[in-house]
C-alpha cells in the first residue's frame, strides 16, 4: 500500500467509497464524479500506479479485473445493452489518479473516443 494513494486508503477502507464489489484482489466503487448513469472504478489492492508498471505477474490479476467487470455490467442489467471499459494511462491519456483503475461506464449511449 502506498500511504498517500487515495484509492490505496480507498481499498483500506480508510476512506469511504461507495462499493459495490470486493474480494482479495479488487475493488470496485461508485466514482464520486460520474459521467453516465453507471461509472464505477474497478482497482486491484495492490498499488500499481499506470497500466505502463504492469509486469507479467499481474496477468492473473488484468483477467480478473475483466471478469469483475464483466460481472458487475451484468448485475446492472448492461450485459445485454452494452457498456464501455477504460483506462486512462499517464497524462496524454487523461490520468488523474495514479493508481491503476478502469472506468465502467453505461446506462445510456457512449460516443466514439476521440
Ligand atoms: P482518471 O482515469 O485518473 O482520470 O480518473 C480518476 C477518476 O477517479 C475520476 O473519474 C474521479 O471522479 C474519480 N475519483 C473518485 O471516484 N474518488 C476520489 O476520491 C477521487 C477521484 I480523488
Amino acid at each position: 500500500m502506498a500511504e498517500e494513494c487515495i484509492f490505496c486508503r480507498i481499498a483500506g477502507g480508510q476512506l469511504p467509497a461507495e462499493v459495490v464489489y470486493q474480494d482479495e484482489q479488487v475493488v470496485a466503487f461508485k466514482d464520486i464524479r460520474p459521467v453516465a448513469p453507471v461509472h464505477i472504478l474497478i482497482i486491484p489492492r495492490k498499488h500499481i500506479p499506470d497500466l505502463t508498471a504492469i509486469t507479467p505477474e499481474d496477468k492473473e490479476l488484468l483477467g480478473h479485473i475483466h471478469l469483475v467487470a464483466v460481472q458487475i455490467a451484468r448485475e446492472l442489467g448492461l450485459a445485454g445493452r452494452g457498456f464501455r471499459l477504460v483506462n486512462n494511462c499517464k497524462e496524454e491519456g487523461g490520468q488523474v489518479v495514479y493508481h491503476l483503475h478502469f472506468h465502467l461506464l453505461g446506462g445510456r449511449q457512449l460516443r466514439i473516443l476521440g
